[in-house]
């Protein structure tokens, strides 16, 4: 049967903001406080998601959570209506505010760690959503992912859905973003690499070893097609602070900076050995220093099989402006590799927070069965896309402050465009503040 790679993009949400709320994200920290533009956000993920679409691929979405959480405000002592929360969250805690009302479920590669079904004990598609222990504002998406998951791919005969992993920062566990898989076809059966870190001398790891193995046992994966990898702290200290910001896998191509993993030989010799077929595509330090990594996000990219079997590259326009990266990414495509194709899309809003192009995207590889029985209503064409952006443009601000955010008419805003969007999705009364 032939399977479909689907990337299931995050629908930036209407309260994007820098509010710096990463430690070990030099983007967040960085920008904290800055002006963001919700509008422009969403615009510009959609055009990729668009983009990616008219490139032949399978296109899907998740759609943004309820924010401000207020279920969350009220778990931490606030009461009241609505709007005294807001407004006592504010004088009391506006950091805990801004944790409550940040967008940060558009990086939908911290969703969750996906097995298709070619690769597990049961022949179904696996989900085991990510429990973002390291970070509060992340650490409060896990219901609704859960959530928005069993609601796309729902139905026991295709679809397994686990819990997320208990236990806070002992299983610490950050999703698809620390995970990657090589295979000779999408429908063949995989091999997964699961990269896991230790704190570094600057900054913490957010993915742990224990957390990696427990999420592939939860896959139902054949052991014998399992990695576990240890990440560079070097990477980690650089501030890559998921995987995905220093490697990429896809197909049969691994594409990677040679200092992403603390003992490279081993690593790839492991990794030869399982799959003998891999291209590992590795750019020097001397080509791309890591911290010119991190900052033009070269290898956050989406590396996608086209329908014609050539691979191509979806980056962010960073690495297009960056003239090192530039000259890196143009011999790579001059080498004997399958990647023969570059495509620079601008998702700069999200980049301001650390976002590149493979962060917003949750890659969901699936048999043709198994994609009529998800909810079609995520899964995206042209017009779907175009009455998205007319949602946007709606109930989107073009401008907003980690100020603003202390105004409960903002929250009024922020859940009728949410309530707007349940509507246009037949979704009923499923986010938190609708119950
Ligand atoms: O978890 N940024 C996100 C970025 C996640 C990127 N995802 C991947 N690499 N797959 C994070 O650090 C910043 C929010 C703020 O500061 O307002 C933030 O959450």
């Amino acid at each position: 049967m032939t399977h479909t790679e689907y990337n299931f993009d995050g629908l930036i949400g209407p309260t994007h903001n820098y509010a710096g709320l990463s430690f070990g994200n030099l983007a967040s920290v960085t920008n904290k406080g800055a002006a963001s533009n919700p509008r422009e956000a969403a615009l510009q993920g959609l055009a990729k998601m668009r983009a990616a679409m008219e490139l032949g691929l399978g296109q899907g979405f998740l759609p943004p959570q309820d924010r401000p959480h207020l279920k969350t405000l009220r778990a931490l002592g606030f009461f009241g209506s609505d709007r005294q929360m807001i407004e006592s969250a504010a004088a009391a805690a506006p950091e805990l505010l801004a944790n409550c009302y940040a967008a940060s479920c558009m990086w939908t590669a911290n969703a969750g760690t996906i097995a298709p079904s070619p690769d597990t004990r049961d022949g179904r598609v696996h989900f085991t959503p990510a429990n973002l222990a390291t970070n509060f504002h992340r650490a409060i998406e896990g219901d609704t992912t859960a959530r928005v998951l069993a609601h796309i791919f729902n139905g026991e005969k295709h679809f397994a859905h686990h819990p997320r992993l208990p236990g806070g920062v002992h299983f610490g566990d950050e999703g698809a973003a620390n995970h990657g898989r090589l295979a000779e076809t999408h429908e063949s059966p995989g091999v997964h690499l699961f990269i896991y870190g230790k704190d570094g001398d600057r900054f913490p790891a957010r993915q742990r070893k224990r957390a990696s193995e427990a999420v592939a046992r939860s896959l139902l994966l054949d052991p014998a097609k399992t990695i576990f990898i240890e990440q560079s702290k070097a990477a980690l200290d650089a501030g890559a602070f998921h995987n995905d910001v220093v490697g990429v896998a896809n197909g049969t191509v691994l594409f990677l900076h040679e200092q992403s993993f603390a003992d490279p030989a081993g690593a790839c010799a492991a990794i030869r050995n399982a799959a003998p077929f891999v291209e590992i595509v590795e750019a020097s330090a001397i080509a791309v220093p890591l911290e010119d990594a991190v900052k033009s996000y070269l290898f956050n990219s989406q590396l996608v099989t086209l329908p014609g079997g050539e691979m191509a590259l979806i980056l962010p326009k960073e690495s297009e402006e960056h003239p090192r990266v530039r000259n890196f990414l143009e011999e790579t495509l001059a080498k004997n590799n399958p990647i023969n194709r570059l495509v620079f899309k601008n998702v700069r809003e999200s980049m301001r927070n650390g976002g590149g192009p493979a962060c917003l995207r949750l890659r969901v590889v699936l048999s043709e069965d198994e994609a009529a029985a998800a909810n079609q209503n995520f899964i995206l064409d042209g017009a779907k896309i175009t009455k998205l952006e007319d949602w946007v443009r709606a109930h989107y601000r073009d401008r907003l402050t980690p100020d603003d955010l202390r105004d409960p008419e903002f929250m009024t805003e922020s859940l009728t465009a949410m309530q707007a969007l349940t509507d246009i999705l037949a979704m009923g009364g499923f986010y938190d503040f609708q119950k």
